[in-house]
């Protein structure tokens, strides 16, 4: 046996990976290949936590079988000859009672088995637990760290009867900076971990967030003084098992060189799919061993190129242009690589602009659209079945948006100039992006983060529900000062200009109303109508006479009237005004979007949805209206493809404005 690698041996902290992921545990084979992939890029650890494996977490105080115990020993023996420590570990805190003996006896009992197989070094994991103590636990230990510390300390010492010199990790239930600022595990359970653990113990920490975008050294130095230690990352960067449609083969990134001497081990959690951490790995060695510090992206450039040779086709090769670029798409949890980026800059101009606008940035989409189509079909080929496997799920999801995309844009591209449009008709709602997931995300928004200070965005555009109306009133105060908030002016009636502009349109054509949000709420809406007149027809039956007999009309020269009162007259003198012919431009549509969504293509966004649901419904065009000073708004909806159809003169005048509608291919 070999042994774990000697201290000697590095120029960094120990690193490593851990099976520490929710789904189904890797096979012998596969443990035995990340071995050897370990090997190569000189990490130290492999920590063995499969969260779903039953004898790691539910069961934990079932012993190994006879069999299970032979496969067992085997693994860890096939580990140090690798040159890697096994770390075994057990997570017996869903149901554990810390003051029982028999609990005790069980935890003692499965350590001195493991020690039995070889395994020296051991992690208790306490992550993902309830954080309440039983009764009997709060009367004897007072608090969940304590009672964590002291099962610690035991299993130490019973550790050291058995292997001496054997490590012990424990992973805290508070294992980042949001659980422990929002006080989970109850108040000081970090410090009171600290003090009370003996020292030579690890604490186990996944940095600010449960999948950190950054780890820095002062905030580990912040963590290093109340746990008395610096913690062992367990970094979540490239594990998937939280989202099904990702995986992520960008650079170990967003760890400062500085990092490496704040911190006691790094081991990262891998992706399920064993064939998609050969680059995780990789670029964490490099990390490690501090060969990326200079040129980060030539050492994920190495990565890929070492990866490559594994995407050898039946007929060719994969060539490092297209692995790259699907390393872009698929690269970090909070953010793309450079052709992911360049691929979605040119979409806004792509589906809303008219062709002969298309720039460099557009034609730029295009073609690593088209390139990631053809890859997605090439890569049926790859000779390494288990990397198609673990890749398959993802590239058919990807090839059928992008082929999807490319079949719209072409036919924008061939409407423009009159020719035959490519069939587009195998994307049929309910097989494609259906389901119970997809009309769940559509659905639901993110939770609303209260106050606290955030940039705008990620928008998230979405049709519009009838709980949205309050939401959405209040943008169109907000933005009903002739753009600007109009909060003070409307402030005897917030709502006066939504009876007229928003409530109508979500409870009469509920179909074609579409909203924007953020994290921080809705922030923008785009309204409309298919038949302008038969919506006129129905506000004028069922809306009007309410608010007529609720709202006076106001006396006395216009001119000494309030904001308010302006719009309370028009629920009583009506404009039903619809430039002609009618029947070339009868829908009609209009927008809004609060200053932290503008200048962002998301009107550009939602009208273009808005315009290809209008026509998939068979309106032939679509008009709507801007005020004659608002220049700035005419260029958006010329750019949109509206020409001028009508001005009304005066101060108050508007311009109508209008546009066909594509039949529906
Ligand atoms: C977690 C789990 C981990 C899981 C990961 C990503 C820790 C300490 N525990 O919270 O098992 O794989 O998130 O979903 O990270």
């Amino acid at each position: 046996m070999v042994g774990q690698r000697a201290a000697t041996d590095r120029d960094g902290p120990r690193g490593g990976v851990i099976e520490g992921f929710y789904g189904r545990p890797w096979s012998r084979e596969e443990r035995l290949t990340l071995f050897a992939w370990m090997r190569d890029a000189r990490l130290h650890d492999y920590l063995h936590a499969p969260k779903d494996d039953p004898l790691h977490r539910g069961r934990w105080r079932d012993p190994s079988s006879a069999g299970a115990a032979a496969r067992l020993a085997e693994l860890v023996r096939a580990c140090h000859e690798h040159g890697l420590a096994f770390i075994w570990a057990l997570s017996p805190g869903l149901d554990i009672r810390y003051a029982a003996t028999a609990d005790r006896r069980h935890l003692r009992d499965r350590i001195a088995q493991a020690t039995t197989l070889g395994i020296r070094d051991v992690a208790l994991l306490f992550d993902d637990i309830p954080d309440r103590l039983a009764t009997e636990d709060a009367a004897r230990f007072g608090s969940l760290a304590t009672a964590q510390a002291s099962l610690a300390n035991d299993t130490r010492q019973w550790l050291a009867d058995r292997a001496p010199g054997g490590r012990l990790l424990v992973c805290p239930t508070p294992y980042c900076g949001r659980m422990a600022a929002a006080g989970l595990g109850g108040p000081g359970y970090l410090e009171t971990m600290g003090a009370n653990l003996a020292p030579g113990i690890d604490l186990l920490w996944t940095g600010p967030e449960i999948i950190s975008p950054t780890i820095t050294p002062e905030h580990v130095a912040g963590l290093t003084r109340r746990i008395g230690r610096p913690p062992v990352i367990w970094d979540n960067l490239h594990a998937n098992d939280y989202d099904g449609t990702r995986f992520f083969v960008g650079p170990y990134a967003g760890r400062p060189p500085a990092l490496r001497a704040a911190i006691g081990g790094l081991l990262l959690n891998a992706a399920n799919e064993l064939p998609l951490n050969f680059v995780p790995i990789h670029t964490l060695g490099s990390y490690l061993h501090g060969t990326a510090d200079q040129d980060p992206a030539g050492a994920h450039r190495s990565a890929l190129l070492a990866w490559l040779p594994r995407f050898a086709l039946a007929t060719g090769q994969v060539t490092e242009e297209e692995l790259s670029l699907l390393a872009d798409c698929f690269h970090l949890p909070h953010g793309y690589g450079p052709g992911g980026r360049a691929l979605l800059a040119g979409l806004p101009t792509l589906l809303t602009r008219p062709p002969q606008g298309w720039g460099a940035e557009a034609e730029e989409s295009r073609r690593i659209a088209r390139l990631l189509g053809g890859l997605c079909e090439k890569l049926n080929g790859l000779l390494d079945r288990d990397l198609f496997h673990a890749l398959f799920r993802r590239l058919w999801d990807l090839r059928e948006e992008v082929s999807l995309l490319e079949r719209r844009v072409e036919n924008r591209r061939r409407a423009a100039t009159g020719a035959t449009p490519v069939a587009d008709d195998d994307h049929l709602p309910g097989t494609f992006r259906g389901g119970i997931l997809a009309d769940l995300r559509t659905a639901v928004p993110f939770p609303d983060r209260g106050a606290a200070p955030r940039a705008a965005g990620p928008f998230l555009l979405r049709p519009a529900r009838p709980d949205d109306e309050a939401a959405a009133s209040l943008v169109c105060l907000r933005t009903g000062a002739d753009g600007a908030d109009g909060s003070e002016l409307f402030a005897t009636d917030p709502d006066a200009l939504a009876r007229i502009y928003v409530w109508p349109y979500m409870a009469i054509e509920p179909g074609l109303a579409l909203v924007v949000e953020d994290d921080a709420g809705v922030c923008g809406y785009c309204l409309g109508t298919l038949d302008s007149r038969a919506f006129y027809a129905r506000y004028e039956r069922d809306w009007r006479p309410h608010l007529v007999e609720r709202f006076p009309e106001p006396v006395g020269p216009a001119d000494g009237w309030s904001a308010v009162q302006r719009v309370h007259w028009l629920y009583h003198h009506p404009d039903f005004h619809c430039p002609e012919p009618y029947g070339r431009y009868p829908a009609h549509l209009h927008i809004d979007l609060l200053p932290r969504a503008q200048g962002q293509g998301l009107g550009s966004r939602m009208v273009a949805h808005l315009l290809a649901d209008l026509g998939r419904r068979g309106a032939p065009g679509v008009h709507l209206a801007v005020a004659t000073a608002n220049v700035r708004a005419q260029a958006f909806y010329r750019r949109l493809g509206f020409t001028e159809l009508e001005r009304r003169p005066g101060p108050d005048g508007c311009v109508f404005m209008g546009r066909p509608l594509p039949l529906p291919d």
